[in-house]
C-alpha cells in the first residue's frame, strides 16, 4: 500500500453507527521485500509521532525494524495507522544517527568516549552548584520520552540537584490543556474518551486540524459520517482544512479572536435558554458571573472582531445548543494562539453550561500534540509537580517529599516551577548557566530563534544536547549525547485520552548510543544523591523498577497508576488511568458523578485570573469553591498585542502539513513523507495574492519585525489578510548557518515568530503575529526555478493536504 497512503493518508472507510463499535481495519506497512512470513518477531509499542496513541507491532528481521502492523484489538486505533505511523520508523535506521558523544573542543564537536562527556557535565554541574547554587542549572525536556525517563529527570532535578528550572516543551505544546483543565476542574487529566466518537452527535472542532495532526481519529470521525445518523460538524479555523471541507458548519475567524467568538457561543446558548440549569446547579459555581460576562456578546459584536458572519455565529450556536451528546476537541488553533487559556476555558465553560460531560458522547478532549507530553505533565517534568500536585499545598509537598524520602525544603516550592519561555530569559540574563535539553530541537522550534540562537551560542551558557541526530541545536551545545529511541529501549507512553501502552525494545541502539533513562540514572549514580537517610536518592535501575517508583508517587493522585503493570500492559494493551484496585480495567471518562479533583485539598491549583495570570490563594479558591465544584469562569477579550499595521498588513500564522512531525528529524528521513512535502511553502488565499501583487509558485519572502523566511507561494481555500507557514523545515541544505548563502532569510517559521506567551499557561503564541509579503522572484524565473523540480512534485501532493481546498 506504500504510496497510496501518502495520496489518501486516511485509507479506505469502515463505516459505522452511532453506539455502535468502531470497526477493525489493520494496517501494515513492511519494507520492499518483506512479507508477514518473513518477520521474525512483533515487538508491541505505541506510536511516538503525535499524541494519539496508536498501538502497533514493530516488525523485526535480522536486528532490523522492518515495519510496522496496527494493533486490532487496541481501543484507540482498532489496527489502523496514519501516514507518519507507517514510514516514520525508517529514520531509526538513517546513517547519520548520532552513535557516539561528542564534546567541543577547540571550537568544533569530536566524537568522544562516555566517560570523558558524563564528567564534563558532572564537573560543570559541580562548579555551578558551588559557586552559583542549583538556580543556576536548567533542564528543558520534552513531550516524547517515556514515563520513566521523565519521572527519573524531574527526581534528579527537583530533589537532587534542587532546581525550579525543569520543564518541557510541553509548554510550547499542551501547556494550555493542562492550565484550561485546572482552571476548570482544578485538576490536569483528560475529561472525555475517543469513544465518544462513537457516540456523539455533533463534534467540534476548535482550531484543530484533526485531518492532518490525528489522522487516525479523524479516520474514526470520517467512519462516523459515513454511516448511519452521523454527527453533525462544527470546524472553527481560518483555514478551509480538510475539518473544515466536512463540516456543517465552518467559521473562519481573524487569528487571534477565539475568546470573542466563543463568547458570543455561551451568549446564543443562554440567550436562547439552552443551558442544563439542574447540571449547573449541581456540578457548577460561577454561573451567574459568566451570564452577566457574556450578555453583552452578540454574535453581531463578534462578527466585527472576528470578521465573520454573525448569521453563522448564529448557526454554529444552533449546532452546539441543539447537540445532546456534544464532543469538542480543542488544539493549537487556540493554545498557541492570542488569550489561549482564556479561550481554552470557554469550551469547558461551553460543555459545563450545557451538562456535556461524563456520558457516552458528552466528552471533552483538550488534546494533546505529542506523543507522551501527558506523561511529561503527570511526572512533573513540565513545570509542575508529580502527580498533579499542587506546590502552594504545604501537604503535597510534604507528601511528595515523604514520597522520595527527602526533607520538603529541598524541593523547591517558594514560587511556580520556571516555564521553558523564562528558563531561556534567565539564560539569555546569565542567572542559567547551564542547560540541558533532552529530546527537543529550540533551535527551530521556539520562536524569535536570532534571539534563540544567541542565547544558545553564548560562551558563559553550558549546553547539554541529548538527541539522535546533529540537530539545528546539537550544533549549538558543549556536549552532545546520542540517545537510542522509540523501539530501541523499553518504557510507558499516555496519549491524550489517558490511554497508557507500553513500547518495548525491538532492536539494539546504533553504536554508544543509550536510552534516555539509562543516561539519567548514569548521571544521578555520579552527582551521588542521596535521600535523607544518606541512601541514594534513585534507587531504580531499569524501566521496570522506574515505573514501580513512579505508582508509588501517582497513588491517590487523580493520575493514579496502581493498578497498571509493564506485564498488564503487554497483555492487555491501552489502558486509561486512572487504573486502580477499584478501577482494574481503567476509567473511561472522568466526572461521572462530580469534581472530586477540584476539592481544595486535592486541586493542583487554587486558580488564576483568566486576563492577567494573576495566581489565587487557598482562601480565595476556598471561598470561590467551597464544595469542590467545576468552577465556570468568564474572560473578557482583549485585542491581540501584535495586530496588523501599515508596514506588516497580514496576520501570520503556523501549524503543520499531514506528512512532517516538527522539525522533521525524522519524518524528513523517511523517504515517502520526505518526498511528499521536501521543502517549505506559504499558503494565501487567491484574492489577498492578488491584492499584494503576487501569483500561486512565486518565490515569496515572508518577513516581521524579528526575521524573514522565503518560501514558495501556494494559492488555497484560507481567509483574506493571512499568511500560513508550516514550521517543520529548519536549516536550508547546507552544512553551516540558518540562511542560504547570499541572502540572510531563513526557512524555518520561527525566524519571524514573536517572543510572546499567554499570561496564563505561558504557553508561546506561534499563531498570531504581523507580517509583510513580498515577491523575491515570479514563478518561471530563473531563482525561482532554481527548485522548480523539486516544488513540482511536492504540488501534486501538497494538494491533498493542508487547508488546499
Ligand atoms: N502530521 C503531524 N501531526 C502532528 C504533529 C506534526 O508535527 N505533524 N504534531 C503533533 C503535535 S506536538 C501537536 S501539538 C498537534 C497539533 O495539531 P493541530 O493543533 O491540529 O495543528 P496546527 O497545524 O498547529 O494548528 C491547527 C489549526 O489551527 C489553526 N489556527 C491558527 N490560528 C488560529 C486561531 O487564532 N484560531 C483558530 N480557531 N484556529 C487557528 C490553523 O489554521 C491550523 O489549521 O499535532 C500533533 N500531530
Ligand atoms: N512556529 C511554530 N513553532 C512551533 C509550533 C507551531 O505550531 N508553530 N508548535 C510547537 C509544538 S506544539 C511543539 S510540540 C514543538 C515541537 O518542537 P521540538 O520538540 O523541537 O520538535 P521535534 O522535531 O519533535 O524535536 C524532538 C527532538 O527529539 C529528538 N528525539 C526523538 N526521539 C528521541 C528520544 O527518544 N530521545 C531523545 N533524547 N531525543 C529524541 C528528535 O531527533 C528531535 O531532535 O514545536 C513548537 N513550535
Ligand atoms: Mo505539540
Amino acid at each position: 500500500m506504500a504510496d497510496a497512503r501518502i495520496d489518501d493518508p486516511w485509507g479506505e472507510r469502515t463505516p459505522y453507527g452511532p453506539g455502535t463499535d468502531w470497526p477493525t481495519r489493520t494496517d501494515t506497512h513492511l519494507a520492499a521485500g518483506i512479507t508477514e512470513a518473513g518477520v521474525e518477531r512483533w515487538v508491541p509499542s505505541a506510536s511516538l509521532l503525535h499524541s494519539n496513541g496508536d498501538a502497533m507491532d514493530i516488525a523485526v528481521r535480522q536486528g532490523r525494524i522492518v515495519g510496522v502492523r496496527g494493533r486490532a484489538t487496541d481501543r484507540v486505533n482498532r489496527g489502523r495507522l496514519g501516514p507518519k505511523d507507517l514510514y516514520g520508523w525508517q529514520a531509526n535506521h538513517s546513517p547519520d544517527r548520532l552513535t557516539s558523544p561528542l564534546v567541543r573542543d577547540g571550537g568544533r564537536l569530536v566524537e568522544c568516549d562516555w566517560d570523558t562527556a558524563m564528567n564534563r557535565i558532572v564537573d560543570r554541574s559541580r562548579d555551578l552548584l558551588d559557586e552559583r547554587g542549583p538556580g543556576s542549572i536548567g533542564f528543558y525536556t520534552t513531550g516524547q520520552l517515556f514515563l520513566e525517563e521523565y519521572y527519573t529527570l524531574t527526581v534528579l532535578a527537583r530533589a537532587g540537584i534542587g532546581t525550579s528550572h525543569l520543564d518541557g516543551n510541553t509548554r510550547l505544546c499542551t501547556a494550555t490543556a493542562a492550565e484550561a483543565l485546572k482552571q476548570t476542574f482544578g485538576s490536569d487529566g483528560q475529561p472525555g474518551s475517543y469513544t465518544d466518537i462513537d457516540h456523539a452527535d455533533t463534534i467540534a472542532l476548535f482550531g484543530h486540524n484533526m485531518a492532518a495532526t490525528q489522522t487516525v481519529l479523524w479516520m474514526r470521525v470520517l467512519d462516523r459520517l459515513a454511516g448511519d445518523d452521523p454527527p453533525a460538524l462544527l470546524c472553527v479555523d481560518p483555514r478551509h482544512t480538510p475539518v473544515a471541507q466536512r463540516a456543517d458548519v465552518h467559521l473562519a475567524p481573524r487569528a487571534g479572536t477565539n475568546v470573542a467568538l466563543l463568547n458570543a457561543l455561551l451568549h446564543e446558548i443562554i440567550r436562547t435558554g439552552r443551558t442544563d440549569r439542574d447540571y449547573i446547579d449541581a456540578h457548577t459555581v460561577g454561573y451567574d458571573e459568566l451570564a452577566a460576562a457574556v450578555e453583552p456578546c452578540t454574535p453581531r459584536w463578534a462578527a466585527a472582531i472576528c470578521d465573520v458572519p454573525a448569521a453563522q455565529i448564529e448557526r454554529a450556536a444552533d449546532l452546539l445548543g441543539g447537540a445532546r451528546r456534544l464532543l469538542s476537541t480543542v488544539l493549537q488553533g487556540v493554545y498557541q494562539s492570542h488569550q489561549a487559556t482564556a479561550a481554552a476555558v470557554q469550551v469547558n465553560n461551553l460543555h459545563l453550561i450545557r451538562g456535556m460531560l461524563g456520558r457516552p458522547g458528552r466528552g471533552l478532549l483538550q488534546m494533546n500534540g505529542q506523543p507522551s507530553a501527558q506523561n511529561t505533565r503527570e511526572c512533573g517534568a513540565n513545570g509542575d509537580l508529580p502527580g498533579f500536585r499542587n506546590w502552594q499545598n504545604d501537604a503535597h509537598v510534604a507528601d511528595l517529599a515523604d514520597v522520595w524520602n527527602v526533607a520538603p525544603e529541598t524541593i523547591p516550592h517558594y514560587g511556580p516551577p520556571t516555564h521553558a519561555m523564562q528558563m531561556f530569559r534567565y539564560a539569555e540574563q546569565g542567572s542559567i548557566r547551564m542547560l540541558w535539553i533532552t529530546g527537543t530541537n529550540p533551535a527551530v522550534s521556539l520562536p524569535e530563534l536570532r534571539r534563540i540562537r544567541s542565547i544558545l551560542r553564548q560562551e558563559r551558557l553550558f549546553v547539554v544536547v541529548q538527541d539522535l541526530f546533529c540537530t539545528e541545536t546539537a550544533q549549538l551545545a558543549d556536549v552532545v549525547l546520542p540517545a537510542a529511541t522509540w523501539g530501541e529501549k523499553t518504557g510507558t507512553l499516555t496519549n491524550a485520552d489517558r490511554t497508557v501502552h507500553l513500547s518495548e525494545k525491538a532492536v539494539e541502539p546504533p553504536g554508544e548510543a543509550r536510552p534516555d533513562l539509562d543516561i539519567f540514572l548514569d548521571y544521578a549514580a555520579r552527582m551521588d544523591f542521596r535521600d535523607k537517610d544518606g541512601g541514594p536518592l534513585i534507587g531504580w535501575r531499569d524501566p521496570e523498577s522506574a515505573f514501580r517508583a513512579w505508582q508509588r508517587c501517582s497513588a491517590g493522585r487523580p493520575c493514579d497508576y496502581t493498578g497498571l503493570s509493564h506485564d498488564r500492559l503487554r497483555d492487555v494493551g491501552g489502558i486509561q488511568w486512572p487504573c486502580t484496585d477499584d478501577a482494574p480495567d481503567g476509567t473511561e471518562r472522568l466526572y461521572t458523578d462530580g469534581f472530586a479533583f477540584a476539592d481544595s485539598h486535592v486541586c493542583e491549583t487554587y486558580g488564576k485570573d483568566l486576563v492577567t495570570g494573576a495566581s489565587m490563594d487557598v482562601v480565595e479558591y476556598r471561598s470561590l469553591n467551597p464544595d469542590g465544584k467545576a468552577v465556570l469562569k468568564a474572560a473578557e477579550y482583549v485585542p491581540l498585542h501584535e495586530d496588523t499595521s501599515r508596514e506588516y498588513p497580514i496576520q501570520m500564522i503556523t501549524g503543520r502539513t499531514v506528512y512532517h512531525f516538527h522539525t522533521r528529524t525524522k519524518t524528513g528521513r523517511a523517504p515517502e513523507l520526505n518526498a511528499a512535502a521536501p521543502d517549505v511553502w506559504a499558503e494565501m488565499s487567491p484574492a489577498e495574492a492578488a491584492r499584494q501583487g503576487l501569483a500561486d509558485g512565486d518565490l515569496v519572502r515572508i518577513g516581521t519585525p524579528r526575521g524573514a523566511v522565503r518560501a514558495r507561494l501556494k494559492l488555497t481555500a484560507i481567509r483574506d489578510g493571512m499568511v500560513f507557514l508550516p514550521f517543520h523545515y529548519g536549516y536550508w541544505d547546507t552544512p553551516e548557518g540558518s540562511g542560504p548563502p547570499g541572502h540572510g532569510d531563513g526557512r524555518a517559521a520561527n525566524e519571524g515568530t514573536i517572543t510572546d506567551w499567554d499570561p496564563v499557561s505561558k504557553q508561546p503564541l506561534f499563531k498570531t503575529c504581523a507580517a509583510r509579503v513580498t515577491l523575491v522572484a515570479s514563478r518561471g524565473t530563473a531563482e525561482a526555478g532554481a527548485d522548480a523540480g523539486r516544488v513540482a512534485g511536492r504540488d501534486a501532493r501538497g494538494a491533498r493536504e493542508g487547508s488546499t481546498a
